[in-house]
């Protein structure tokens, strides 16, 4: 039998990438394996990937005795979420591209998310201009302070315009208004790992069939998952990018200087300080310190700019 090799090519997209393989759905709603041709070089972004969950790209096939899909080039992105690798300050990782909103899933308890977790993710959303929704998770195991706190954080967030949920598998709280943030939505779901991702994502899409953590597998310390981004059609539209748990968000690619234009009840008086070039530091004449004196600005959030503003001083950023 002779084979003639034809070559298709056809425009698809990323579902999910372990960095040696893919797996895309190309136009006519297949689902492939694939690899990539050669080597991607993106300008400006040195990254440990090439290729991310959620880029558009094109694909070659070839239907030999076997077909076989090779990525051939990428479209350009929309927008892109990168971050520092864990490995090394300078190796990035893009976490997923073409998105049109971020959730970063937080728990007050088992296990507790640090506000500076918080407070660097949403910096790289504003960085990205990726929109971010936060959902405080399991509230059902909340005692009296975690709700004092939730109240805190969900009228600090909510104040500086970030849409805020509250969600527990439990009881069932917030889940309708979880679904219906997620329609017709691409969404990146973040957070560490164990607050309860893809357990909400299960109830609400139970044809997900998602793979969850026993309590076992992540309170303890040093746990490791190996799994990668993953990108799932939802049932009744949009899509969800599930990712493995996020231990720290490094912050890449922004200065310093810029720091206060990613805190958005900065950004919005930064014109009103004295000198056009203010840290908000030790300047005088300083509008942002003049708006935590009057209650204006969150004490809490201001920290956070600090302990952020501090870390990128260091050597090595
Ligand atoms: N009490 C409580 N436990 C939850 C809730 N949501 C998830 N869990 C549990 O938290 C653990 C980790 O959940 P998982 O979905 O794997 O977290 P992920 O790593 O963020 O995807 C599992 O044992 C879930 O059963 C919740 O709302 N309340
Ligand atoms: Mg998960
Ligand atoms: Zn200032």
């Amino acid at each position: 039998m002779f084979y003639f090799a034809a070559m298709k090519q056809m425009q698809a997209i990323v579902y999910k990438s372990t960095g040696s393989w893919y797996l895309v759905r190309t136009e006519d709603g297949k689902m492939h394996p694939a690899r990539i041709r050669g080597h991607f070089k993106m300008e400006g972004i040195s990254s440990t990937n090439p290729i991310a969950v959620g880029d558009e790209v094109l694909v070659e096939i070839e239907d030999l005795p076997e077909t076989t899909v090779t990525i051939s080039d990428i479209l350009p992105r929309k927008n892109y979420v990168i971050r520092q690798s864990p490995h090394s300050k300078r190796q990035h990782h893009i976490i997923a591209a073409n998105l049109d909103q971020s959730m970063v899933f937080i728990t007050l308890r088992e296990p507790r998310t640090s506000q500076g977790f918080v407070d660097r993710f949403l910096v790289s959303c504003e960085a990205f201009h990726v929109p971010a929704i936060l959902v405080f998770n399991k509230v059902d195991v909340y005692r009296a302070k975690e709700m004092q706190q939730l109240e805190d954080w969900k009228a600090m967030y909510s104040a500086i315009g970030y849409q805020v949920l509250v969600t527990s598998t439990v009881t069932g709280e917030g889940l309708d208004d979880l679904k219906a943030a997620l329609v017709q939505k691409k969404t990146l779901l973040s957070g560490h790992s164990g607050v309860g991702k893809s357990s909400l994502m299960n109830v609400l899409f139970p044809e997900l069939e998602l793979r969850t953590a026993a309590v076992s597998e992540w309170s303890g310390k040093g746990m490791h998952t190996t799994t990668f981004a993953e990108m799932h059609d939802l049932p009744n539209g949009g899509c969800v990018i599930d990712t493995p748990g996020v231990r720290e968000f490094g912050i890449v690619g922004i200065e310093a200087e810029e720091l206060s234009h990613y805190f958005p009840e900065m950004r919005d008086r930064i014109n009103d300080c004295q000198f056009n070039n203010c840290q908000h530091l030790r300047e005088p004449g300083c509008a942002i310190k003049a708006a935590i004196e009057s209650g204006d600005i969150a004490m809490q959030r201001f920290e956070s700019y600090l302990n952020i503003h501090a870390s990128m001083e260091k050597p090595g950023y």
